[in-house]
């Protein structure tokens, strides 16, 4: 489907995840421009933009139009500019950032609303990213799950990623702040949409909250898999100028780390939050009649 507004033309890329946003230069947005992107982001959980020329200072001005910049704690960040962090790999080195499912920033109490991410220098073919929604996610549960989900929490941690003793790979800076932890709905209800979206990711759940890692184990790990269905996703390929700006609170994402021998560069600008809370319960079902 495409929709025409004010000259952009907004093409959806999967069933129920992502839309592109052409014929617009994000350097120079109209206020009802901007809040034709918005709807677009809040409808399709992540848009992409293609053949952006933005030097670090509009990438920021872009950004700010959101809300407040999460200047990184752990990215290196783009030189002068600590606004704005480096998602870098060089042509030798085997670990990506980012190279399996899941949502940034679930570790902290207000999690990140969502990043800007600009393609500088992408391999020749690979280096793509997958997104996968969170409400289809939760929507293709049967009922009987659900109901089960609504009434958990899952705790989530920065610690095994980013931390002195995480799986670092010499990836991400600064181990000793990584002392986030946090506690949320395993089914959230969206701040934008208020749509149900499931919040758990291999990345940074450790557990289901009051439960042991045994027991919680066998149910996350089924949900780890369900999250990321191909049926849930779409699959970007970028170009140098490519933009994916994606929303935490409704997708998952995945880096593809199939480009060895190349360099694949990006800037990440994040940006802040607002409190999340648990989706409401469903009404309780009626009885068949007999
Ligand atoms: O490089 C990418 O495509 C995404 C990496 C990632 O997970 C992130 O920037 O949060
Ligand atoms: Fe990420």
């Amino acid at each position: 489907m495409t929709v025409l507004l004010l000259g952009m033309k907004i093409v959806r890329s999967s069933p129920n995840v992502g839309a592109e946003i052409l014929g617009v230069d994000l350097r120079l947005l109209t206020d009802g421009e901007f809040e034709a992107i918005r709807e677009a982001f809040t409808d399709h959980g992540v848009i992409f933009f293609r053949d952006q020329d933005l030097a670090p200072d509009e990438h920021i001005e872009f950004a700010q139009r959101w809300g407040d910049i999460n200047v990184n704690r752990f990215f290196t960040a783009v030189d002068g500019h600590p606004q704005v962090a480096e998602v870098r790999k060089e042509p030798g080195q085997l670990a990506n950032i980012g190279g399996v499912w899941h949502t940034d920033h679930s570790y902290d109490q207000i999690p990140a609303l969502g990043s800007i991410l600009y393609a500088r220098e992408v391999p020749p073919v690979g280096g793509d990213t997958m997104f996968a929604s969170q409400y289809a996610a939760f929507d293709a549960l049967t009922d009987g799950m659900k109901e089960t989900l609504l009434n958990l929490w899952a705790d989530h941690s920065s610690r095994h990623v980013f931390g002195q003793d995480g799986d670092n790979n010499g990836l991400y800076n600064n181990p000793s702040s990584a002392t986030q932890d946090a506690v949320h709905p395993v089914v959230i209800e969206h701040p934008l949409s208020g749509r149900a979206a499931l919040y758990v990711n291999v990345g940074f759940t450790l557990r289901l909250h009051g439960w042991s890692h045994h027991e919680s184990a066998p149910l996350l790990g089924w949900l780890y898999e369900h999250c990321g269905r191909a049926e849930f996703s779409t699959r970007f390929t970028w170009r140098p100028g490519s933009i994916a700006m994606w929303d935490n609170r409704a997708v998952q994402h995945y880096a593809l780390n199939d480009y060895f021998g190349h360099r694949r560069l990006m800037h990440r600008i994040t940006i802040e939050g607002t409190p999340i809370g648990p989706a409401r319960r469903q009404p309780r079902p009626v009885a068949a009649a007999a």
